[in-house]
């Protein structure tokens, strides 16, 4: 899939840009920030679970350093990385599931726990 470790970085980088721009989008009328639109809500969540899967493919081996924040524990907590990375598109699914719901207080709580699997995981693999 990737040519250089250059542009697998690259790659993961844009999956996460993007899909924090479509979360936000949802986040910001969970926080009130924005007028709730169902059908808003809906299409970001949709893009969002897609998205949320697509950067994993990209840790490959060779992409420690660079222009990334990555931190080498990914690679040495295979297992504990995966498992974070897992949690965040369970979440992200919930948080789907709530959008094509409709329920404004349902889709608050699920942002609340994207918010969250997204945090955990920037705390113990990404530099500062
Ligand atoms: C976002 C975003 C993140 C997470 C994180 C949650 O909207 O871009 O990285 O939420 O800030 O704590």
């Amino acid at each position: 899939q990737f040519q250089k470790p250059e542009d697998a970085i690259k790659y993961r980088k844009a999956a996460f840009t993007v899909m924090a721009s479509h979360f936000g989008r949802v986040a910001a009328m969970a926080n009130g920030k924005v007028p709730f639109d169902a059908a808003a809500a809906q299409a970001n969540a949709d893009i969002v679970a897609t998205l949320s899967k697509l950067p994993f493919t990209a840790f490959i081996d060779g992409t420690s350093s660079g222009d990334t924040k990555a931190k080498p524990e990914i690679w040495t907590e295979q297992d504990k990385f995966k498992a974070a990375a897992a949690k965040m598109n369970d979440e992200v699914a919930k948080l789907n599931v709530a959008a094509k719901s409709g329920n404004i207080d349902q889709i608050k709580a699920a942002v609340g726990d994207v918010g969250k699997s997204c945090k955990a995981c920037h705390d113990s693999y990404r530099k500062e």
